[in-house]
């Protein structure tokens, strides 16, 4: 039985499905087996376990929204909950999961040729290949319309230049997908599978990072790197990589709530035995309104990720419901583990209580796949019919 309780104060989980909750329950299992034991040390000493995808694969969590090529063909709650548990150990694995599933394997699903997805869909399910996703580049991060990477066609084959930066998993990937503006096609956007061994693209690390610790994150650069013709995805414009990001946008919406509860759980443990004033600080009113507080945004996070779960299912949603909840639910998660860590005093500091490490990856999470204020405007778009963004 696991430690973590999960909190359910509206009882959500009398909406799940049999199914739904053991999906959850072996998640948690795995969570606490795989990853609370390591995670202070692995996010320490800046490292990611790449063992762990083989573990991941086994579990059946890699692309589990996804139909056939051994996927497990998952709901999107199951898939959800998934990526609560995960984050609930840490935001770093939840994302080398949502890398590996909703921007490079559903691309793959979508976009790539039989023989293609044949190749890589079965092996990335299994984790026996890693993927990684490049869209966001040095000088163009909110606006990926601007991007500098350029395919040539030559003959059979496609010749990319250019740099990616702040790309998860990249320096263990096995492929990348990237994308770039296709020379020949009026610069539309278009989209390649890369193999990461292909001569002329390379890859570095980027090392000191407060956020994110457990999580490998990298600059690739791309100088004459030749693809063949085939290796490119069926979709032009940026509706590409935006149709992948809703799917990882949608599962870090649920994961931010996994980080939120586990600050939650932490901070409520803490103030019940932790004495000042002759008194455990959980007596006192500031200190229970915080509390009050926390649950209260949780509670209302997981009805916002349920309900768009079965919106999704059903494939009756808008891009600009999943703005809403991943802006929501991150921002509080950032929130609830600002004030979980001062409930904890100078204790909060330190790895040997989880939230200082989930405050710190929350704040990445929060800025990567869409910053906080870009899906609000997103949002106020789509409330006002005017785009805000210049
Ligand atoms: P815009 O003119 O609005 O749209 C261009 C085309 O795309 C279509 N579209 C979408 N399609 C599917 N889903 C969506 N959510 C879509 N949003 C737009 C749109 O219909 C249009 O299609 P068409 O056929 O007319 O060409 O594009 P814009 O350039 O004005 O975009 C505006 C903005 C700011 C919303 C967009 O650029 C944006 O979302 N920026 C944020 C960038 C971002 O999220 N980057 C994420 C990089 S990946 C990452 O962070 C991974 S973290 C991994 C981890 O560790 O978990
Ligand atoms: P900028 O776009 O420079 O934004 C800086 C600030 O300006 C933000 O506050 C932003 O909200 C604000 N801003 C920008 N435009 C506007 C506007 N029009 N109106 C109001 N405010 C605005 N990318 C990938 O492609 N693949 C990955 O795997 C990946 N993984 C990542 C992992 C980590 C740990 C991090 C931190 C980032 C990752 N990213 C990845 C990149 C991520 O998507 C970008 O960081 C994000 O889109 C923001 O871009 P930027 O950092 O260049 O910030």
């Amino acid at each position: 039985m696991s430690s973590f309780q999960g909190a359910d104060f509206y009882n959500i989980s009398s909406l799940l499905s049999d199914e739904e909750k053991a999906i959850q329950q072996s998640v948690r299992s795995f969570v606490d087996k795989e990853i609370m034991p390591v995670i202070a040390e692995n996010y320490i000493n800046h490292h990611f376990p790449k063992d762990l995808f083989l573990k991941l694969g086994e579990l059946g969590v890699l692309g589990a929204n996804l139909e056939g090529y051994d996927c497990a063909g998952l709901g999107e709650v199951s898939y959800g909950l998934i990526m609560q548990e995960l984050e609930r150990g840490d935001s770093g694995i939840r994302s080398a999961v949502s890398v590996q599933g909703a921007l490079c394997m559903f691309p793959i699903h979508a976009y790539a040729s039989e023989e293609l997805k044949q190749k890589y869909l079965p092996a990335m399910a299994r984790g026996e290949l890693i993927g990684c996703f490049g869209l966001t580049e040095p000088d163009f991060g909110s606006n990926p319309s601007g991007m500098q990477t350029r395919a040539k066609k030559v003959g059979s084959t496609y010749v990319l230049n250019g740099n990616k930066m702040w790309i998860t998993n990249g320096g263990i990937a096995d492929l990348a997908i990237i994308w770039a503006k296709l020379e020949d096609e009026d610069n539309k956007v278009g989209g390649f599978i890369v193999p990461t061994n292909t001569k002329g693209m390379t890859i570095h690390n980027i090392e000191k990072k407060f956020s994110l610790n457990a999580s490998i994150t990298s600059e690739i650069n791309m100088d004459q790197c030749v693809v063949p013709a085939d290796h490119m995805l069926q979709v032009r414009g940026l509706k590409g990589p935006f149709s992948c990001l809703n799917h990882a946008r949608y599962g870090i919406a649920w994961g931010a709530l996994g980080a939120a509860m586990a600050c939650f759980e932490e901070a409520r443990d803490y103030a019940k035995t932790r004495i000042q004033f002759d008194k455990p600080i959980a007596s006192f009113q500031l200190v229970q309104s915080k509390l009050t507080y926390m649950l209260t945004e949780i509670t209302k996070g997981q009805l916002l990720v349920y309900q768009l779960g079965r919106l999704k299912e059903q494939n009756n949603y808008i891009p600009q419901q999943i703005s809403m909840a991943k802006m929501n639910n991150v921002s509080k998660a950032l929130e609830i583990a600002r004030l979980a860590r001062d409930i904890l005093g100078a204790s909060g500091i330190t790895l040997e209580y989880n939230i200082g490490r989930h405050l710190m990856n929350l704040e990445s999470v929060n800025t990567y796949e869409g910053t906080e204020d870009i899906h609000r405007l997103i949002i106020g778009e789509h409330i006002t019919g005017i785009p805000a963004y210049q």
